[in-house]
């Protein structure tokens, strides 16, 4: 089996890591060798970029630039750490990818959707996910969550109405490609989102195992 890439995606205080944890203790239950990983990081270069995004005291930084510094980010990620990991037949489970780019810097900053998709063609080489989940729940519940870890980051600290847009502009993409992102109510108890997380992937296991022993050849990825 080729190696499989999955990515979580949603807005602040949507519980991802937390299902992130659990699907990676229940993929390698299964026997899969898994990679674990995030954006913006995942690599030194990565998380040093992470820091100052996300640190308050870097203040201001222009919605280009921002930009940049996550394609940077990505594309150092891709490089050294995803494809390496595909090409070895894994699975990887990345926290964030390209559709928070979209999501932040298209919904929430207001830069052109097709300019970032551009870039993150670039920054990926054309390394798109194999399913994409997509936890969705209101703004409110998601900062009231996110608010009770303490101070909030530079990105969480914006304003309400960013975080709808953010939200929107996910839902958007989402309803865009139905192949690739499914979206699982976030707003459910843990337990719950985590029984909808294994129906979709276990069954894009199944249909892969199904695929590898008929014989057809999955897909070629970019
Ligand atoms: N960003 C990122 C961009 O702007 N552009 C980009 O291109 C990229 C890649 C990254 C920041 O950068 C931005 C987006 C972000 O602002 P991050 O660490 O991914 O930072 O940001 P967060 O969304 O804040 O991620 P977290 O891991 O901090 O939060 P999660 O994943 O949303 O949630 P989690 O699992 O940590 O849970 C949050 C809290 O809720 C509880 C948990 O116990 C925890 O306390 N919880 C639940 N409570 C009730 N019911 C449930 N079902 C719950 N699930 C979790």
């Amino acid at each position: 089996m080729k190696g499989l890439f999955i990515t979580l995606e949603g807005i602040e205080g949507c519980g991802k890591t937390t299902q992130l944890r659990l699907l990676s203790e229940h993929l390698e239950q299964r026997g899969a060798g898994v990679t674990v990983t995030r954006e913006p990081g995942g690599t030194p270069l990565a998380e040093a970029l992470r820091g100052l995004l996300l640190d308050p005291a870097t203040g201001g930084i222009s919605p280009l630039s921002e930009l940049m510094m996550y394609a940077a980010a990505r594309a150092q990620h891709v490089d050294a750490v995803i494809r390496p990991a595909l090409d070895r037949g894994g699975v990887v489970l990345c926290d964030r990818f390209c559709d928070s780019t979209l999501a932040y810097q298209g919904g929430g900053r207001g830069i052109c959707m097709d300019e970032i998709r551009t870039l993150n063609a670039l920054a990926t080489g054309g390394l798109a996910p194999d399913l994409t989940l997509l936890f969705d729940l209101p703004v409110e519940t998601g900062l009231a969550r996110s608010g009770r870890r303490g101070a909030p980051d530079r990105i969480e600290g914006e304003p309400a109405d960013f975080h709808r847009r953010v939200r929107d502009a996910f839902l958007d993409i989402a309803r865009a490609e139905p192949r690739r992102i499914t979206i699982i109510d976030a707003s459910a108890p843990v337990e719950d989102v985590f029984r909808s997380v294994c129906a979709v992937v276990d069954g894009l296991f199944q249909t892969r195992q199904n695929a590898t022993l008929g014989g057809s050849a999955p897909p070629d990825r970019a």
